[in-house]
């Protein structure tokens, strides 16, 4: 029987890299998209399954477009779209936080996840077989200080996911959205902080966050559940993290 495909966006580290080895366990073969091509060799060589890179940034819809059209033979049926690729980039208070961090979340988080499902669905859909998984965030589903845009793009997600299964509906196309809480092990922080490493660290300080490997155990799961099971949404937090309540400020 033919391998199924899976197309991991942000695949080079953290949840993508781990989902790339978790799936390949399982026998799937694997288009892995990123933009550091020698993070992508790594990890090829790390797999036992047949695998195609895509070195491109997502927000380069030309270039995104050339490489699904150019995909080869064996890979154009993709059956499983894990929409990883997202950041988010500063904790700032909106009214200084920075104008084109906002952009950028936007368009990597929301733009450009929803450009590549839209490419992809098509085919999914003619094939009236697929799986997208999204990573959405708790950020999306509550409040927090200096959450403001990445939070946002993340309700885009969980929305964004919901819809799809709307007009989807009677088709075995599955859609999930998984909302996960603080994950150590990933660039996430770093990034957040703009590569200030004492910030990106205080983060997971005592504290046990999730890692990468729990998240693509969760994706291993939801995709190995009988087709007719869509796993709608699944919010994690390690018991080290709680929603806090709201607040009120006294003067
Ligand atoms: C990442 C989780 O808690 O940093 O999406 O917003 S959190």
């Amino acid at each position: 029987m033919k391998s199924k495909t899976a197309l991991i966006t942000g695949a080079s580290v953290g949840i993508g890299r781990a989902t790339a080895l978790i799936l390949a366990e399982q026998g799937y073969q694997l288009i892995l998209l990123a933009r550091r091509l020698d993070k992508l060799q790594e990890l090829q060589n790390e797999l036992s399954v047949a695998s195609h890179l895509i070195a491109c940034d997502i927000n380069d819809h030309e270039a995104l477009d050339q490489a699904l059209q150019n995909l080869p033979q064996a890979f154009k049926d993709i059956d499983v779209l894990v929409n990883n690729a997202g950041l988010a980039l500063g904790l700032n208070p909106a009214d200084t936080a920075d104008w084109s961090d906002w952009q950028t979340m936007i368009q990597t988080n929301c733009v450009s996840l929803a450009y590549l499902t839209h490419q992809v669905l098509p085919a999914m859909v003619a094939r009236n077989t697929g799986h997208v998984i999204n990573l959405g965030s708790i950020a999306g589903n509550y409040a927090y200080r200096g959450g403001n845009a990445y939070g946002a793009t993340k309700a885009f997600v969980a929305q964004f996911s919901k819809n799809l299964r709307a007009d989807l509906l009677g088709k075995q196309i599955r859609v999930t959205n998984l909302v996960p809480g603080i994950i150590g092990n990933t660039e996430f922080s770093l990034v957040r902080f703009h590569g200030d490493k004492d910030s990106a660290n205080a983060v997971y300080q005592d504290c046990q966050a999730l890692t990468p490997e729990d998240i693509a155990e969760t994706i291993r799961w939801v995709v190995s559940l009988p087709e007719h099971v869509n796993i709608n949404e699944i919010e994690l937090m390690p018991t080290c993290q709680a929603s806090g309540g709201l607040a009120v400020s006294k003067s």
